[in-house]
Protein backbone atom coordinates (compact mmCIF):
# COMPACT_ATOMS: atom_id res chain seq x y z
CA UNK A 1 0.00 0.00 0.00
CA UNK A 2 0.61 3.39 -0.74
CA UNK A 3 0.79 5.10 2.73
CA UNK A 4 -0.79 4.47 5.93
CA UNK A 5 -4.40 5.62 5.67
CA UNK A 6 -4.66 4.07 2.28
CA UNK A 7 -5.78 1.13 3.87
CA UNK A 8 -9.33 2.30 4.08
CA UNK A 9 -9.48 2.28 0.70
CA UNK A 10 -9.15 -1.24 -0.83
CA UNK A 11 -12.42 -2.08 -1.30
CA UNK A 12 -13.02 1.08 -3.32
CA UNK A 13 -9.62 1.53 -5.24
CA UNK A 14 -7.87 -1.27 -6.45
CA UNK A 15 -4.16 0.57 -7.78
CA UNK A 16 -2.12 -2.70 -8.55
CA UNK A 17 -0.65 -1.81 -12.21
CA UNK A 18 -2.13 1.86 -12.66
CA UNK A 19 -0.28 2.99 -9.68
CA UNK A 20 3.03 3.89 -8.45
CA UNK A 21 5.11 0.53 -6.88
CA UNK A 22 2.47 -1.63 -8.12
CA UNK A 23 0.78 -1.31 -5.45
CA UNK A 24 -1.76 -2.21 -5.25
CA UNK A 25 -5.74 13.51 -42.14
CA UNK A 26 -8.14 13.51 -43.97
CA UNK A 27 -8.55 10.93 -45.53
CA UNK A 28 -10.78 8.30 -48.12
CA UNK A 29 -12.18 4.81 -46.94
CA UNK A 30 -14.31 2.73 -47.39
CA UNK A 31 -14.87 1.14 -44.27
CA UNK A 32 -18.02 3.04 -43.18
CA UNK A 33 -19.40 1.59 -46.44
CA UNK A 34 -20.70 2.73 -49.83
CA UNK A 35 -17.23 3.87 -50.13
CA UNK A 36 -18.15 6.85 -48.25
CA UNK A 37 -15.26 9.81 -47.72
CA UNK A 38 -14.09 9.62 -44.00
CA UNK A 39 -11.86 11.72 -42.01
CA UNK A 40 -10.19 12.00 -38.82
CA UNK A 41 -12.83 12.68 -36.17
CA UNK A 42 -16.09 12.35 -38.60
CA UNK A 43 -18.74 11.52 -36.51
CA UNK A 44 -21.91 8.99 -36.22
CA UNK A 45 -24.24 7.98 -33.71
CA UNK A 46 -24.61 4.52 -32.55
CA UNK A 47 -28.38 3.83 -32.23
CA UNK A 48 -27.75 1.28 -29.53
CA UNK A 49 -27.22 3.38 -27.13
CA UNK A 50 -26.95 6.90 -28.48
CA UNK A 51 -22.95 6.87 -28.05
CA UNK A 52 -21.50 9.44 -30.51
CA UNK A 53 -18.52 7.57 -32.64
CA UNK A 54 -15.45 9.49 -34.10
CA UNK A 55 -13.60 7.82 -37.13
CA UNK A 56 -10.04 7.44 -36.88
CA UNK A 57 -8.49 6.42 -40.12
CA UNK A 58 -6.23 4.05 -41.02
CA UNK A 59 -2.51 4.46 -40.24
CA UNK A 60 -1.94 3.67 -44.26
CA UNK A 61 -3.61 7.10 -44.97
CA UNK A 62 -2.75 9.10 -41.57
CA UNK A 63 0.65 8.74 -41.67
CA UNK A 64 3.56 9.17 -43.49
CA UNK A 65 5.39 6.30 -43.72
CA UNK A 66 1.92 4.15 -43.30
CA UNK A 67 2.56 3.54 -39.56
CA UNK A 68 2.48 5.14 -36.21
CA UNK A 69 5.25 4.61 -33.62
CA UNK A 70 3.99 2.78 -30.63
CA UNK A 71 5.30 2.88 -27.17
CA UNK A 72 8.56 4.98 -25.66
CA UNK A 73 12.58 4.93 -26.11
CA UNK A 74 14.69 4.73 -23.19
CA UNK A 75 15.72 8.35 -24.21
CA UNK A 76 12.38 9.89 -24.73
CA UNK A 77 12.06 8.37 -21.25
CA UNK A 78 15.30 9.72 -19.58
CA UNK A 79 14.23 13.31 -21.02
CA UNK A 80 10.60 13.47 -19.60
CA UNK A 81 12.04 12.70 -16.30
CA UNK A 82 14.89 15.28 -16.46
CA UNK A 83 12.78 17.94 -17.74
CA UNK A 84 10.17 17.40 -15.38
CA UNK A 85 11.54 16.83 -11.93
CA UNK A 86 9.15 13.53 -12.01
CA UNK A 87 10.09 10.87 -9.01
CA UNK A 88 12.93 8.53 -10.69
CA UNK A 89 10.85 5.73 -8.62
CA UNK A 90 8.17 5.81 -11.16
CA UNK A 91 10.34 5.08 -14.27
CA UNK A 92 10.24 1.13 -13.61
CA UNK A 93 6.81 1.07 -14.57
CA UNK A 94 7.64 2.18 -17.93
CA UNK A 95 9.98 -0.69 -19.01
CA UNK A 96 6.39 -2.18 -20.56
CA UNK A 97 6.10 0.32 -23.44
CA UNK A 98 9.78 -0.62 -24.79
CA UNK A 99 10.78 -0.68 -27.25
CA UNK A 100 9.27 1.56 -29.15
CA UNK A 101 7.72 -0.28 -32.69
CA UNK A 102 6.13 0.57 -36.00
CA UNK A 103 2.35 -0.28 -35.88
CA UNK A 104 0.06 -0.73 -38.84
CA UNK A 105 -3.73 -0.75 -38.32
CA UNK A 106 -6.76 -0.35 -40.22
CA UNK A 107 -9.40 2.55 -39.79
CA UNK A 108 -12.01 2.01 -37.03
CA UNK A 109 -14.63 4.67 -35.26
CA UNK A 110 -14.01 4.95 -31.36
CA UNK A 111 -16.00 6.34 -29.03
CA UNK A 112 -15.72 9.91 -28.65
CA UNK A 113 -16.12 9.65 -24.81
CA UNK A 114 -15.88 7.09 -21.78
CA UNK A 115 -18.99 5.04 -21.31
CA UNK A 116 -21.37 6.95 -19.40
CA UNK A 117 -23.51 5.63 -16.31
CA UNK A 118 -26.86 6.56 -18.31
CA UNK A 119 -25.93 4.36 -21.29
CA UNK A 120 -24.87 1.59 -19.05
CA UNK A 121 -28.42 1.71 -17.16
CA UNK A 122 -29.73 1.35 -20.65
CA UNK A 123 -27.20 -1.73 -21.04
CA UNK A 124 -28.52 -3.09 -18.27
CA UNK A 125 -32.28 -2.29 -18.69
CA UNK A 126 -32.05 -4.79 -22.11
CA UNK A 127 -29.89 -7.39 -21.18
CA UNK A 128 -30.42 -8.09 -16.78
CA UNK A 129 -26.96 -7.73 -16.80
CA UNK A 130 -25.58 -7.29 -13.34
CA UNK A 131 -25.05 -3.84 -11.54
CA UNK A 132 -21.32 -2.69 -11.38
CA UNK A 133 -20.00 -1.83 -7.92
CA UNK A 134 -21.66 1.26 -5.53
CA UNK A 135 -24.49 1.69 -8.68
CA UNK A 136 -26.44 3.32 -5.65
CA UNK A 137 -23.71 6.16 -5.41
CA UNK A 138 -23.76 6.05 -9.44
CA UNK A 139 -27.18 5.13 -10.84
CA UNK A 140 -28.42 9.16 -10.91
CA UNK A 141 -24.98 10.06 -12.23
CA UNK A 142 -26.16 9.75 -16.06
CA UNK A 143 -23.56 12.22 -17.56
CA UNK A 144 -20.36 10.67 -15.76
CA UNK A 145 -18.37 7.29 -17.06
CA UNK A 146 -19.54 4.78 -15.53
CA UNK A 147 -16.77 2.81 -13.52
CA UNK A 148 -16.62 -0.32 -10.94
CA UNK A 149 -17.10 -2.29 -14.08
CA UNK A 150 -15.11 -5.23 -14.36
CA UNK A 151 -13.25 -6.69 -18.14
CA UNK A 152 -16.20 -8.89 -18.84
CA UNK A 153 -18.47 -6.09 -17.94
CA UNK A 154 -17.02 -4.10 -20.36
CA UNK A 155 -16.95 -6.90 -22.90
CA UNK A 156 -20.49 -7.45 -22.39
CA UNK A 157 -21.62 -3.71 -22.89
CA UNK A 158 -19.36 -3.53 -25.99
CA UNK A 159 -21.01 -6.72 -27.25
CA UNK A 160 -24.44 -5.70 -27.02
CA UNK A 161 -23.77 -2.42 -28.25
CA UNK A 162 -22.38 -3.66 -31.65
CA UNK A 163 -18.93 -3.12 -31.24
CA UNK A 164 -15.35 -4.78 -29.19
CA UNK A 165 -13.38 -2.81 -26.84
CA UNK A 166 -10.39 -1.01 -28.95
CA UNK A 167 -6.99 -3.14 -28.33
CA UNK A 168 -4.28 -1.06 -27.23
CA UNK A 169 -3.05 -0.08 -30.51
CA UNK A 170 -5.87 1.72 -31.36
CA UNK A 171 -6.42 3.29 -27.89
CA UNK A 172 -2.46 4.34 -28.51
CA UNK A 173 -3.07 5.70 -31.59
CA UNK A 174 -6.48 7.40 -30.75
CA UNK A 175 -4.66 9.38 -28.28
CA UNK A 176 -1.68 9.95 -30.25
CA UNK A 177 -2.20 9.97 -33.89
CA UNK A 178 0.19 10.06 -36.92
CA UNK A 179 2.99 13.25 -34.69
CA UNK A 180 3.04 10.89 -32.01
CA UNK A 181 1.69 13.12 -29.16
CA UNK A 182 2.70 12.25 -25.68
CA UNK A 183 -0.26 13.83 -24.65
CA UNK A 184 -3.51 13.95 -26.74
CA UNK A 185 -3.51 17.49 -27.12
CA UNK A 186 -0.01 17.43 -28.10
CA UNK A 187 3.73 17.07 -26.28
CA UNK A 188 3.49 19.41 -23.09
CA UNK A 189 1.59 18.49 -19.86
CA UNK A 190 -1.30 21.01 -19.14
CA UNK A 191 -3.31 20.27 -15.90
CA UNK A 192 -6.41 22.23 -17.30
CA UNK A 193 -6.94 20.25 -19.87
CA UNK A 194 -7.77 16.68 -18.13
CA UNK A 195 -9.27 15.24 -14.87
CA UNK A 196 -6.47 14.24 -13.30
CA UNK A 197 -4.61 14.68 -9.36
CA UNK A 198 -2.99 17.88 -10.71
CA UNK A 199 -5.78 19.29 -12.11
CA UNK A 200 -7.81 18.56 -8.44
CA UNK A 201 -4.47 19.46 -6.59
CA UNK A 202 -4.09 22.72 -9.09
CA UNK A 203 -0.54 22.43 -8.90
CA UNK A 204 2.06 19.69 -9.80
CA UNK A 205 2.38 16.69 -7.63
CA UNK A 206 5.80 15.32 -9.12
CA UNK A 207 7.03 13.71 -5.91
CA UNK A 208 5.20 10.65 -3.92
CA UNK A 209 5.14 12.66 -1.23
CA UNK A 210 3.08 15.40 -2.89
CA UNK A 211 0.93 13.35 -4.22
CA UNK A 212 0.32 11.65 -1.18
CA UNK A 213 -0.18 15.12 0.58
CA UNK A 214 -3.15 15.92 -2.39
CA UNK A 215 -4.76 12.64 -1.70
CA UNK A 216 -4.43 12.85 2.36
CA UNK A 217 -6.48 16.01 2.28
CA UNK A 218 -9.54 14.11 0.29
CA UNK A 219 -12.42 12.59 1.74
CA UNK A 220 -12.58 8.81 1.23
CA UNK A 221 -16.22 7.84 0.99
CA UNK A 222 -17.29 6.13 -2.01
CA UNK A 223 -19.47 9.20 -2.81
CA UNK A 224 -16.48 11.68 -2.48
CA UNK A 225 -14.21 9.43 -4.11
CA UNK A 226 -16.62 9.12 -7.36
CA UNK A 227 -17.32 13.01 -7.25
CA UNK A 228 -13.63 12.80 -8.47
CA UNK A 229 -15.20 11.99 -11.77
CA UNK A 230 -16.52 15.13 -14.04
CA UNK A 231 -19.10 14.41 -16.92
CA UNK A 232 -17.70 12.99 -19.93
CA UNK A 233 -16.40 15.99 -22.76
CA UNK A 234 -16.24 18.41 -19.76
CA UNK A 235 -12.12 19.08 -21.04
CA UNK A 236 -12.52 20.36 -24.83
CA UNK A 237 -9.01 21.09 -25.18
CA UNK A 238 -8.11 18.04 -24.28
CA UNK A 239 -9.37 17.07 -27.67
CA UNK A 240 -7.54 14.37 -29.91
CA UNK A 241 -6.39 14.66 -32.92
CA UNK A 242 -9.34 12.31 -34.09
CA UNK A 243 -11.90 14.05 -31.93
CA UNK A 244 -11.97 11.63 -28.64
CA UNK A 245 -11.99 13.37 -25.37
CA UNK A 246 -10.60 12.25 -22.08
CA UNK A 247 -8.28 9.92 -23.54
CA UNK A 248 -5.88 11.42 -20.77
CA UNK A 249 -7.65 11.04 -16.97
CA UNK A 250 -11.19 10.84 -15.70
CA UNK A 251 -11.38 6.89 -15.74
CA UNK A 252 -8.67 4.37 -16.82
CA UNK A 253 -10.20 2.94 -19.91
CA UNK A 254 -10.00 -1.17 -20.34
CA UNK A 255 -8.35 -2.70 -23.29
CA UNK A 256 -9.17 -5.47 -25.26
CA UNK A 257 -5.73 -7.10 -24.88
CA UNK A 258 -4.34 -9.38 -22.37
CA UNK A 259 -1.44 -7.67 -20.44
CA UNK A 260 1.81 -9.16 -20.94
CA UNK A 261 4.94 -6.96 -19.51
CA UNK A 262 7.12 -7.97 -22.59
CA UNK A 263 4.66 -7.92 -25.20
CA UNK A 264 6.46 -5.01 -27.24
CA UNK A 265 9.55 -7.01 -27.80
CA UNK A 266 7.51 -9.90 -29.20
CA UNK A 267 6.82 -10.76 -33.33
CA UNK A 268 3.29 -10.25 -32.37
CA UNK A 269 3.08 -6.29 -31.59
CA UNK A 270 4.72 -5.74 -35.20
CA UNK A 271 2.11 -7.60 -37.13
CA UNK A 272 -0.32 -5.60 -39.22
CA UNK A 273 -3.41 -4.70 -35.97
CA UNK A 274 -1.74 -6.05 -33.17
CA UNK A 275 -3.39 -7.74 -30.21
CA UNK A 276 -1.85 -9.63 -27.37
CA UNK A 277 -3.92 -12.84 -26.69
CA UNK A 278 -1.64 -14.40 -24.32
CA UNK A 279 -4.37 -16.04 -22.08
CA UNK A 280 -1.93 -16.98 -20.09
CA UNK A 281 -1.86 -13.40 -18.36
CA UNK A 282 -4.53 -13.01 -15.81
CA UNK A 283 -4.47 -9.46 -16.24
CA UNK A 284 -5.66 -7.05 -19.03
CA UNK A 285 -4.72 -4.24 -20.52
CA UNK A 286 -6.43 0.04 -18.99
CA UNK A 287 -5.45 3.35 -20.51
CA UNK A 288 -5.19 6.69 -20.02
CA UNK A 289 -4.76 7.62 -16.67
CA UNK A 290 -7.88 9.17 -14.22
CA UNK A 291 -8.46 11.36 -11.60
CA UNK A 292 -6.20 9.74 -9.41
CA UNK A 293 -3.76 10.44 -11.30
CA UNK A 294 -0.54 12.89 -12.06
CA UNK A 295 1.13 13.10 -15.30
CA UNK A 296 3.42 10.66 -15.71
CA UNK A 297 0.86 8.37 -15.61
CA UNK A 298 -1.86 10.17 -17.96
CA UNK A 299 0.51 10.39 -21.21
CA UNK A 300 -0.47 8.25 -23.75
CA UNK A 301 1.70 5.56 -24.20
CA UNK A 302 1.47 4.16 -20.50
CA UNK A 303 0.40 0.93 -20.06
CA UNK A 304 -1.86 0.06 -16.69
CA UNK A 305 -3.21 -3.57 -16.13
CA UNK A 306 -5.38 -5.15 -13.66
CA UNK A 307 -7.05 -8.71 -13.45
CA UNK A 308 -9.65 -8.88 -15.62
CA UNK A 309 -12.52 -10.10 -13.31
CA UNK A 310 -12.18 -7.11 -10.92
CA UNK A 311 -14.68 -4.71 -11.01
CA UNK A 312 -11.74 -2.20 -10.14
CA UNK A 313 -12.91 0.86 -8.32
CA UNK A 314 -14.15 4.65 -9.00
CA UNK A 315 -11.52 4.98 -11.64
CA UNK A 316 -11.73 2.16 -13.66
CA UNK A 317 -14.09 2.59 -17.15
CA UNK A 318 -13.77 2.04 -20.62
CA UNK A 319 -14.99 3.19 -24.41
CA UNK A 320 -15.95 0.81 -27.59
CA UNK A 321 -14.72 0.70 -30.60
CA UNK A 322 -16.14 -0.70 -33.73
CA UNK A 323 -14.27 -1.74 -36.90
CA UNK A 324 -17.23 -0.69 -39.53
CA1 LIG B 1 -10.12 8.36 -19.79
CA1 LIG C 1 3.35 0.41 -16.98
Amino acid sequence: MRKAGVGALIGLLVFLGCAPKEKTGEQKTGAAGGGAMQKAGDEKVNPVDGAVMVWVPGTGEACANGKFRMGSTPEEIDGLWAANGWDAEWKQYTKDEQPAHEVELDGFWLYKHEVTVGQYAKFMGATGHEAPGSWDEQKGQADLPVVFVSWEDAEAYCTWAGGLLPTEAQWEYAARGPEGRLYPWGNEWDRTRCNSAEYHAGKALNTEAAHAAWFDGLTTTAPALLAQRRAVGSFPSGVSWCGALDMAGNVWEWCRDWYEEGFYATPDATQKNPECSNKDSNMRVLRGGCWYDWASFCRSTYRCWIVHVLRGGSHFGFRAAQTR
